[in-house]
């Protein structure tokens, strides 16, 4: 039972830790807590409230620890009577673990790893320390289960150990066989102690490095941001509502993420703050509390990512709710001859953006919502930039504490630094949605659909092509602004055999989407999207 306890104790805090480096949020204690709420009935949620108040989701963790213990045990003891048993329990607990991990409405694919690598790290202890038995209590390998055999007879420290085999042999010397498993059972206790010893010290490190991320979450959890001034409005007839097409507003759980954050910062609004400085007549620094005090306005734009390929996901479209960036840096009072507005976010990313970008009427942003919430985490918490019309890299950055009115030729960014684009503009583009690849077509009306873009310019239309033919225009649906992608459909009269679909955008000011395939370096992909279909 010790084996086993001491072996799940071991996993659990592998498991912690590899949640706190890799998958913060994917921790498997969080996880199963979180799928048993799910799961578990209205009067079941209802009691544990009654019961425990608001301390239920800790009494529902220490009810998970005491049940697991028990499993633990129980892994143990079958570890030992009837290998590999033990060993099952433990990949069948760490299977549950990824399992509710991977149901999560935020689950990514390195959600898996904190359980999966607990699994594996207590089937090993599990392993060793059965290995480490004291020789009376060890498993005989070549012996059949001990089916028949009553129940392991409790054996009195100085009891002659019973039907022990020969000393192991590393023993020193010729020992008594009592001595020998009085030794055995000192070296398994201390083999024990140290698996769970060393299980306690990476979960209270695991969660020590998860308490700011915690901290910073449950403010953000009870925050209510002040109504909007003037709210957003997505015009009737934007969305066609086709399954399979991406919906025009993005859900915040949907919308790709891309930063160079390894563990994303956690920040109390409390003590965030914004510092405007460099070629300014002025410095201005504004608060959260500032911030938040100011008329804020929603809107809609949509945020692409320079890395994102012809035909790629790494794009959505929010609803924002922010206050303009013009108006702060008009306080500032930016001095002739500054070109560049370079932001920093509180881990370092700089973003380096055309001052006309921000100074414009555009509507460049501060945001302190998405979608009617709070910034989630990853998406900047508390504050981050969007600016339509420019790539994220040259512009959107998150987490955000510091703009610096400066030159290009002065100061350079984290991407351009790496040989991306200077400018940074989003190019004209179009997806096709729908048929999804490798989706089954018969011959028939088919309707294929898709979204398309070119922010801060507008989508005059959207043409299909069905293998070399003529290019047909689809129906786009009403745009909800120029900021903003759109959605297009066409019904195609599909025959039998095999087909290649193309799509093509066109701006409002006339450029026509180029079919000359350029790479994602050094600013932004070219070319159009395809899908070869074999209609049946
Ligand atoms: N602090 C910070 N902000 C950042 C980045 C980053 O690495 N760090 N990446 C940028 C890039 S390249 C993109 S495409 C957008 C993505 O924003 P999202 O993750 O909210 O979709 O954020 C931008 N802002
Ligand atoms: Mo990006």
């Amino acid at each position: 039972m010790l084996a086993g306890i001491a072996a799940v104790a071991f996993a659990a805090g592998v498991g912690e830790l590899a949640a706190a480096i890799v998958a913060p949020g994917s921790s498997p204690f969080v996880v199963v807590g979180s799928a048993l709420i799910d799961l578990a009935p209205a009067w079941a949620k209802e009691t544990a409230i009654a019961l425990f108040g608001t301390a239920d989701k800790i009494a529902l963790l220490v009810g998970i620890g005491l049940v697991l213990l028990l499993i633990a045990g129980l892994a143990g003891v079958l570890e030992v009577r009837r290998p590999p048993l033990g060993r099952v329990v433990i990949a069948v607990i760490g299977l549950a673990g990824v399992a509710a991990a991977m149901t999560r409405a935020n689950a990514g694919t390195l959600s898996l790893v904190p359980s999966g690598l607990a699994a594996i790290a207590g089937i090993t202890a599990l392993l060793l320390l059965v290995r480490r038995l004291p020789v009376e209590l060890a498993p005989e390998p070549s012996a059949p289960a001990r089916v028949e055999e009553p129940a392991l007879p409790a054996v009195p420290a100085s009891a002659p150990a019973q039907a022990a085999p020969a000393p192991a042999a590393n023993a020193p010397a010729p020992t008594s066989p009592a001595a020998a498993g009085q030794l055995d059972r000192r070296r398994f206790l201390g083999w024990a102690g140290a698996a769970t010893a060393i299980g306690v010290l990476a979960a209270l490190g695991g969660s020590a490095m998860q308490a700011g991320a915690r901290a910073a979450t449950a403010v953000r959890d009870a925050l209510k941001l002040p109504a909007p001034r003037s709210r957003a409005v997505v015009p009737a007839g934007a969305d066609f509502g086709i399954d399979g097409v991406a919906p025009v507003i993005t859900p915040n759980a949907d919308f790709y993420r891309i930063d160079t954050a390894l563990a994303v910062p956690a920040i109390d609004p409390a003590d965030w703050s914004l510092r405007i400085h460099g070629l300014v007549e002025r410095e201005v620094t504004i608060t959260w509390d500032e911030l938040l005090a100011l008329p804020l306005d929603e809107s809609i734009t949509t945020l692409t990512c320079v890395s994102n390929e012809v035909g790629g996901s790494l794009i959505g479209n929010a609803v924002w709710l922010g206050y303009p960036i013009r108006e702060l840096l008009a306080r500032a009072a930016p001095t002739a001859g500054a070109d560049m507005v370079l932001s920093t976010s509180i881990d370092g990313f700089t973003a380096s953006t055309p001052i006309e970008a921000l100074t414009d009427d555009r509507n460049s942003i501060l945001a302190v919502g998405m979608n009617g919430e709070p910034l989630p985490a990853e998406h900047g918490f508390p504050v981050r930039m969007v600016v339509p019309g420019l790539y994220g890299y040259v512009s959107a950055t998150k987490w955000v504490v510091d703009l610096e009115v400066t030159r290009f030729s002065d100061t350079t960014a984290y991407w351009t630094d790496r040989g991306w684009g200077e400018l940074g503009p989003v190019k004209i583009s179009s997806r096709i949605d729908v048929p999804r690849r490798g989706q089954p077509v018969t011959a028939g009306t088919v309707t294929v659909a898709g979204v398309a873009w070119h922010q801060h310019v507008g989508i005059a239309a959207v043409d299909v092509q069905v293998d070399d033919g003529e290019w047909q225009p689809a129906e786009l649906a009403n745009p909800i602004s120029a900021d903003t992608w759109v959605q297009w459909r066409f019904d195609w009269a599909a025959d039998a055999g095999e087909h290649r679909l193309r799509v093509r955008a066109t701006g409002t000011d006339g450029e026509v989407q180029t079919s000359k395939r350029a790479a994602v370096v050094p600013d932004g992909a070219t070319g159009l999207d395809e899908r070869s279909i074999t209609v049946g």
